[in-house]
């Protein structure tokens, strides 16, 4: 069983998703294939409130059972469910960034404050599957008898957490930077309240703690997926920045690039988690196409929700990747049924009125709803790496599980 759903995985992810399995991705990318790629919810301890509830659940619930049901809603939510642990990562990442130099201090705690730590996306995904491989396989060095190496793991596995987070937000200071942007989180940027000199050195220095952090796993596997990711968050940039005509125009090229941006991080991670729990090479594997492909769905969605805002309706959103010449999974698709756009995107969008005449033609076409279905895909493929873990009966790898699941419909519910 385990093994027949690896290899349908096998089939359509990672290493199925025709993007990743090309050694030579630059020629690749001159040379495209055609692509025919056929609750409001307040999370605790945390100020802010995110739209990552499933609309259709509140819609039908029967009055009656309100307060129940919500109750129950509340005890399976994802967020709830590791929300104390949420909690000490927070406070770790504040005394983990904590220096002597009063201007480097303030820079790096910005993003750790209390009320702009962001969705916390990762740390929740990755402590969900630190449960949901609880399969009783520890790191032969940490194996024996006893609630302290239990203990000890579960450490370690939020070491990892920490780690990631800290990465993420290195790489939101380095990108804030590199866009001149001026809001972040519903905050001014770092870059614009203290400038870009600090705001470089202070996701350098996010950096250099989490490589320490990542040191002293001493698990040299980990210490690689990670070095890799930070790899792959530079190269995904990059190529972001670098576009020749014919890459922004290919799909292919706009996978790989999401991948590096986006889903390398959760995807390696969830890996490092596997691994540090002493997990089979099969295990790993599943961990690491769950968080691929929830990470590709995840920045499908946010293209998609950058025309549309919360709404549905074109222009709602900040419109901000076309405005900056970024061409995402909406008007690529729309490309391929309306071909004219193509000059359209070629004369760049430094004009306004080649905005509109570019989201004339999204309206027109199919677009935005393939750019979900293809969300859609990516996260019904996440979800089968979570149904071919291994079977457990334990009731908390049982229930987060359900929660990794209950995620891969919040990608792609979410409007926000
Ligand atoms: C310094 C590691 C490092 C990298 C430098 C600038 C750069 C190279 C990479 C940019 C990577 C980047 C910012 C990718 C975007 C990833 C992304 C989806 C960000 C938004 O994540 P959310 O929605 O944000 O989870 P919050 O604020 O909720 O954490």
């Amino acid at each position: 069983m385990l093994f027949s759903r690896i290899s349908r995985i096998r089939s359509t992810g990672s290493n199925g998703c025709r993007w990743f399995l090309s050694h030579k991705p630059h020629l690749q990318f001159l040379n495209p294939p055609a692509y025919s790629y056929s609750s409001t919810h307040k999370v605790l301890g945390c100020r802010e409130n995110f739209s990552w509830g499933l609309p259709a659940l509140h819609g039908f619930r029967h009055n009656i059972h309100h307060q129940s049901s919500s109750l129950v809603e509340e005890q399976n939510d994802p967020f709830s469910l590791v929300a104390d642990e949420l909690s000490m990562v927070a406070n770790r990442l504040r005394l983990m960034v904590v220096t002597e130099v009063p201007k480097l201090a303030s820079a790096a705690e910005y993003f750790f404050k209390m009320g702009v730590e962001g969705k916390r996306f990762r740390p929740t995904v990755l402590l969900l599957m630190a449960t949901a491989m609880n399969i009783s396989i520890l790191e032969p060095s940490l194996r024996g008898p006893g609630d302290a190496l239990t203990k000890e793991l579960r450490a370690r596995q939020q070491r990892i957490a920490e780690i990631t987070e800290m990465i993420h937000v290195a790489s939101l200071l380095h990108d804030d930077v590199l866009d001149d942007a001026d809001t972040r989180r519903g905050i001014g940027s770092l870059n614009f309240v203290m400038g870009n000199k600090l705001a470089v050195l202070a996701g350098d220095f996010l950096l250099s703690r989490a490589c320490v952090a990542l040191a002293s796993l001493k698990n040299t596997e980990v210490v690689s997926l990670l070095a890799k990711v930070v790899e792959h968050l530079v190269t995904g940039e990059t190529m972001q920045m670098t576009t020749t005509c014919e890459q922004r125009c290919s799909m292919e090229y706009y996978m790989q690039k999401t991948y590096y941006k986006t889903a390398s991080l959760i995807s390696n991670s969830c890996k490092a988690i596997a691994l540090l729990g002493g997990q089979t090479a099969e295990v790993a594997m599943l961990a690491y196409e769950y968080g691929k492909n929830l990470g590709l769905a995840y920045q499908l969605i946010d293209d998609v929700l950058d025309f549309t805002g919360t709404s549905a309706s074109l222009g709602k959103g900040s419109l901000s990747d076309i405005r900056h010449g970024i061409i995402t999974a909406p008007i690529l698709f729309a490309m391929e049924e309306f071909p004219q756009l193509r000059e359209v995107v070629d004369r760049g969008f430094d004009d306004p009125a080649n905005v509109d005449l570019a989201l004339d033609y999204l309206g027109k076409s199919r677009g935005i709803q393939r750019a979900r279905e293809l969300a859609k895909k990516h996260a019904n493929i996440a979800a089968e790496a979570i149904d071919s873990l291994p079977e457990s009966n334990d009731e908390d790898v049982r229930k987060s599980r359900r929660a990794l699941l209950d995620l891969t419909e919040r990608v792609i519910t979410r409007t926000k």
